[in-house]
């Protein structure tokens, strides 16, 4: 009985609406997805007007809402029922279809965000606070041509280079991720489906093929 309680707080707690940062999820740390790397690079000096200048993608989502800082864990979206697809119109790939009222739209944002370097394999690593576990992983990266600093992202975009199994609960996840043939700046396009709830997190990376 006091297991089964458990149980129902924890997913209570997932559909309190929090407005900041004590509940926890997860998000994709390296490569940093955009807001979470925009909360690693400027979260301690997020006024600085030198943002502007020397990260003005960080600088526009900031001013655009810092909750979609603050809440780096919280980009997902709940009963999606496994239609990405449908849930998610072209352009809106990065804040997950405009989810939570808006608070990350500043991720669908065409421009020149910071990457991270990235051989051809590399590893996705993924940041579950809260322990919800996976039913699977799918990572794409854009197809080599599209320019993601002056094209709005679309499902078209993307070539799947990763399809997981169920991974445990657990605090840190890794997925390797084997590509050929590109070069400059990509998006990692990562879609985490918990394990807790029909839960689903739509992540960007920035990532640099060098
Ligand atoms: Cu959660």
């Amino acid at each position: 009985m006091l297991h089964a309680l458990a149980l129902v707080s924890a997913a209570l707690l997932c559909l309190v609406p929090w407005t900041d940062t004590a509940h926890a999820h997860g998000s994709v740390v390296d490569p940093a997805s955009r807001n979470y790397g925009c909360w690693q690079r400027w979260g301690s000096d997020f006024q600085n007007p030198a943002m502007a200048t020397q990260d003005p993608m960080c600088w526009q989502a900031w001013q655009d809402n810092p909750n979609a800082m603050w809440n780096w864990n919280g980009l997902y979206r709940n009963n999606v029922g496994g239609n990405h697809q449908a849930a998610i119109p072209n352009g809106q790939l990065c804040s997950g279809g405009r989810t939570e009222g808006g608070r990350y739209n500043s991720l669908d944002t065409v421009g020149p965000w910071k990457t991270t370097n990235v051989a051809d394999n590399f590893t996705v690593r993924l940041y579950d606070q809260a322990s919800h576990g996976a039913d699977y992983f799918r990572v794409y990266v854009t197809k080599q041509g599209f320019n993601p600093a002056t094209e709005p992202l679309g499902w078209d975009d993307l070539e799947l280079v990763a399809q997981t199994g169920r991974y445990a609960p657990s605090q840190n996840y890794e997925i390797p991720v084997s590509t050929s043939g590109r070069s400059g700046h990509h998006v990692v396009y990562t879609i985490w489906q918990a394990s807790h709830m029909d839960q689903v997190y739509y992540l960007c990376s920035d990532v640099n093929f060098s």
